[in-house]
């Protein structure tokens, strides 16, 4: 009963929700800028805990509806130790252009790298930001 009213209010706002959900950028929020769109990365809990694990809420913001990127991947690696993470995220799509990360786990402080793959009109992009685990 919770999820068809929960799918029932999603249907009912999915026509507008990409673009007010990316008039409201959280002030936390990461904004990486694209070249034909930009992305918005909002860590769960904020912020980015180190040696436990943590989600990102990711929005696609600017981009034409016609051409939205998918997004298939996300992945953090250390560019100074060439490792990654220990263990694979999950990557779930949560409506056009918004998507959910989880099983996040920064296991060493440092500096740290996350990309985001995204496949737009059959080629592939990669969007990336650093940040120091403390
Ligand atoms: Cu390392």
């Amino acid at each position: 009963m919770r999820r068809a009213l929960f799918l029932a209010a999603t249907l009912l706002v999915l026509p507008v929700l990409p673009a007010a959900a990316c008039e409201q950028i959280p002030i936390a929020a990461r904004v990486i800028e694209g070249p034909r769109f930009k992305l918005v990365v909002l860590s769960d809990p904020m912020p980015i805990p180190l040696n436990a694990p943590f989600a990102f809420d990711i929005r696609l913001c600017d981009a034409r509806m016609a051409e939205l990127p998918r997004l298939v991947r996300v992945d953090a690696w250390m560019p100074a130790h060439r490792h990654g993470m220990n263990y694979a995220p999950s990557l779930t799509k949560l409506d056009w252009g918004h998507y959910r990360a989880e099983g996040l786990l920064l296991h060493m402080p440092g500096e740290w790298e996350f990309a985001f793959d995204f496949i737009a009109l059959e080629r592939e992009e990669q969007l990336s930001f650093r940040f120091d685990a403390q």
